[in-house]
């Protein structure tokens, strides 16, 4: 096998391929399949990030009345749901997001804001993207602190429920934690050891991050909280996670990378870990079994790759 990876943040303008099953214009089962409207407003949003290249400010967009009713619905459903489910990094997170003024129920933040906080956080920074990502390309990313992130919101007619990701899920869900260093940096660790990995490996990286990122718990004092982000913008499923009704098991990578799972519905289990720092021990441990052609090292001065 030859892939090619990137070695350059600028590379990642090539790294925009899109897994388009649950778009509006494909999947006959997306609530915004029928509303033309919708459809095209998409297509207009989906632009910026067909055009957007490493390095240019992201464009603003001129959010609807209609898009930020629905934004502000969810934001305010979840805000309730924090105090008892959401883990007290994310907590402290989005206080600081409010506190700086990019966040508020009663607007949909500019990616462009966003990022910049980010940068000022953890050196994370947004670029947008105009649907679902390939896992291969959008672990590349990570690996220099790069998180793609969509621009529109889901359709008005299903508030609490996307089946693509949007940047309600982006912004409640990945945003607040990647402002966190030791997320950050967990973060780019499972970006880099994707690089140059096999299909197969890929398969396992994104199961892993699936069963983390998108949908893990973790202890805090006696009780369990979410740090997922599938969890984190997802009202219903943030309360079911933790009801008693799915099942539970501890963390651990070698199981998690191989559990099967599906994304239509609430997941049957989730894994639960002792703490980000130790996800991210075992990440890094883990990733040493990935079979690489040669040994990457980051370089956050030029933020390029080079083999070592
Ligand atoms: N694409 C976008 N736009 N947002 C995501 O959160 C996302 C993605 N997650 N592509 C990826 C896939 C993830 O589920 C893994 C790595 O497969
Ligand atoms: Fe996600």
């Amino acid at each position: 096998e030859n892939i090619s990876i990137p070695m350059t943040i600028w590379d990642l303008d090539k790294c925009n391929h899109l897994n388009i099953k649950y778009e509006p214009d494909i999947d006959s089962r997306h609530p915004g399949f029928s509303d033309m409207d919708y459809r095209k407003r998409r297509q207009e949003i989906a632009d910026i990030a067909f055009t957007f290249k490493h390095g240019d400010r992201i464009p603003k967009v001129n959010y609807t009345s209609d898009e930020v009713k629905t934004w502000n619905l969810i934001y305010r459903e979840l805000a309730d749901l924090y105090p008892t489910h959401a883990c007290k990094q994310h907590i402290e997170a989005m206080k600081n997001l409010e506190k700086n003024g990019i966040y508020s129920p009663d607007f949909i933040p500019q990616l462009e804001d966003v990022s910049n906080f980010l940068k000022k956080r953890s050196g994370f920074q947004l670029r947008p993207v105009a649907g679902l990502l390939s896992a291969r390309d959008f672990l590349a990313s990570l690996a220099f602190r790069v998180f793609q992130c969509t621009q529109y919101i889901r359709h008005s007619s299903s508030p609490l429920h996307s089946p693509e990701p949007d940047c309600v899920h982006e912004l409640l869900g990945h945003v607040p934690l990647l402002s966190n260093p030791g997320f950050a940096e967990f973060s780019q660790v499972v970006g880099i050891s994707s690089l140059g990995a096999s299909d197969e490996d890929i398969i396992k990286l994104s199961t892993l991050y699936w069963f983390t990122i998108e949908f893990g718990l973790c202890r805090e004092n006696n009780a369990l909280k979410a740090y997922g982000a599938g969890l984190l913008s997802a009202f219903g499923e943030l309360k079911h996670a933790l009801s008693g009704v799915p099942q539970l098991k501890e963390f651990e990578p070698y199981t998690a990378s191989v559990q099967e799972y599906q994304d239509e519905d609430y997941q049957p289990l989730y894994f639960i870990a002792q703490s980000f720092e130790q996800v991210r021990h075992q990440i890094k441990i883990f990733s040493k079994t990935i079979k690489r052609p040669y040994k990457l090292r980051y370089d956050p001065y030029t933020q390029s790759l080079q083999i070592v």
